[in-house]
């Protein structure tokens, strides 16, 4: 099971209002309490921050806000004692446009000049008309050399070009020494991005024109394979792929001989029509099936509800409402028992909500600043841009991580960089950490069961019912079998079935078909 900590959010220890390394380690204990495995980190590496950490000026340094790579050895090290791995976040796509490599690029006749993808522009216009994910031109003209660089994400983060076979070559050197550091694996940052087969113009969509040429081409899946070869497998070293618009087709490819699993998209966009940003009432049954197809498709699924780029499970699949907590265990129920590695989110175990922005200047992340700003010159009424944002922003999942009740929720001394969820008085870890009831302490309980269940960890996936409100389905090992029943609404539901319970967010004992609402029955069968 993987926790992923978002530094700059997770705890702050000299009162800058930015979380660090030093923060992690104190809170190790903890970690070790619940019953990890391993921490995957978001970026801590050295960055101007145009999208937090995941913009890197220096693959094999420590950004300082979050401390000195001494620090980051103690961790590894204090991880190492309590049992823990770490997961590097591993971002390759593309570098900050302050990286050094950059830097000498903008020469024209620097080696590194063919580090990035350069092209002279059309009749004063960009090289073709490709869009980016974040809501810009995905061309920067450069006046030094009078030519534009490709970058899919913001114009701080130019593409590398795997043309040039020396990037490569810069990556396995990285590689290698992040695992001669002793780290586990890498979650690999839009992995599937890497390769452009052509820059030719693309077929016109509403998001992603060109995205054709650079989804999972075959040279990314050389490049993985060749990774795999020479340093993943040598040093027996765990990968997650990011994989966006990724296909079940196209997964299985990455996960033979390439990746040992992904994160896949398609149940994050139940509750979007076409792009994310404009959304539509959660579905549950979409939900169900969507997961049951990617459970099928993949021998071992990357698991996961959240993560810094997704607004919070319980505010947008349960309800952080009246039934805040018995969503919020319903959702640790359907994650602790699919079929593959499950990954939870800070917070997450607490059940954190999406933060009740009011204005803009609330919100730090270019992405929503770029969409904003996209809605406005295409008219979109103030309003409708308003939500779009609040309800979608990535700084949903930002806000600092809510230890206790004191100021700023004990995230900093200072003042945060991002502002505090003010219902950190009703939602913290303090509060639950103590109370058996809550629902920090039934993840434990749940990371508990499955770690000693073999039904949970290696049985196969077999879906039972999926209508509006309820998903079920069986997990089979040998002779054993665990059914997994989820109400997915306020109202109760019947459910065929009767057993005794392994663990339900209710109840203890026996169960006789019915489900009480956001319930969750794992029952023996
Ligand atoms: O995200 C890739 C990605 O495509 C999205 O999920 C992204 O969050 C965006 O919202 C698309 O609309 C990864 C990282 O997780 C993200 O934080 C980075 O900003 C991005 O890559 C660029 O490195
Ligand atoms: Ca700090």
């Amino acid at each position: 099971m993987v926790y992923q900590v978002y530094p700059r959010s997770f705890q702050d220890t000299n009162g800058d209002g930015i979380g660090d390394i030093q923060g992690i380690i104190s809170h190790l204990d903890e970690l070790q309490d619940l019953g990890i495995g391993a921490v995957w980190l978001s970026p801590v590496y050295p960055s101007p921050n145009a999208d937090f950490g995941y913009d890197i000026s220096d693959y094999c340094g420590i950004n300082p806000e979050y401390g000195t790579m001494a620090d980051m050895d103690r961790l590894i090290r204090e991880a190492e004692k309590r049992d823990i791995k770490i997961i590097m976040d591993l971002v390759i796509n593309h570098t900050s446009d302050e990286h050094p490599w950059f830097l000498q690029s903008r020469d024209k006749n620097s080696p590194y000049r063919d580090y990035y993808i350069w092209r002279p522009g059309r009749n004063g216009n960009p090289p073709n008309n490709w869009t980016s994910f974040f809501a810009e031109d995905c061309w920067e003209y450069d006046e030094k050399s009078g030519e534009y660089y490709l970058h899919l994400f913001s114009k701080k983060q130019p593409d590398l070009n795997y043309y040039n076979p020396k990037v490569l070559e810069e990556v396995k050197n990285i590689l290698r020494f992040w695992l001669d550091k002793g780290v586990a694996g890498f979650r690999c940052d839009v992995i599937n991005l890497l390769y452009k087969s052509s820059l030719e113009d693309g077929k016109k969509r509403l998001a992603l024109t060109g995205s054709e040429y650079y989804i999972s081409q075959e040279g990314t899946h050389e490049i993985l394979r060749t990774l795999r070869r020479e340093i993943f497998d040598p040093y027996n070293c765990f990968t997650v792929g990011e994989t966006v618009f990724v296909t079940p087709e196209m997964g299985r490819k990455l996960c033979d001989g390439e990746l040992d699993t992904i994160f896949s998209f398609e149940h994050m966009e139940v509750d979007q029509f076409y792009v994310k940003w404009f959304k539509r009432k959660f579905n549950a049954e979409k939900f169900g099936k969507v997961i049951s197809r990617w459970q099928n498709a993949l021998e071992w699924n990357a698991n996961y509800l959240e993560n810094h780029d997704q607004p919070r499970s319980v505010s947008r699949f349960g309800d952080e409402g009246k039934y805040w907590t018995e969503s919020a265990k319903m959702l640790c129920v359907l994650l602790m028992t699919l079929r593959g590695t499950p990954f939870v989110y800070q917070g997450q175990e607490i059940g954190m909500t999406n933060f009740d922005f009011t204005s803009m200047d609330q919100i730090k992340d270019v992405e929503s600043h770029n969409v904003y700003r996209l809605a406005k010159k295409l008219h979109i009424p103030e309003r409708i841009r308003w939500n779009m944002i609040k309800k979608t922003t990535r700084d949903n999942a930002r806000t600092p991580m809510q230890w206790n009740d004191g100021p700023n929720a004990g995230f900093t001394t200072g003042t945060p960089w991002l502002a505090v969820n003010p219902n950190y008085n009703r939602i913290n870890m303090k509060s639950q950490i103590n109370c058996p009831d809550s629902i920090r302490n039934f993840y434990k309980k749940m990371i508990e069961i499955r770690s000693q269940s073999d039904v949970l960890k290696f049985g196969n996936f077999e879906a039972i019912e999926t209508t509006k409100c309820l998903f079920a389905y069986k997990r089979t090992y040998k002779d054993q079998s665990l059914v997994t029943a989820l109400n997915f609404s306020p109202v109760e539901q019947k459910f065929n079935r009767s057993g005794e319970v392994l663990l339900s967010n209710y109840r203890t004992e026996f169960f006789n078909g019915v489900l009480k609402p956001y319930e969750a029955v794992i029952i023996k069968a």
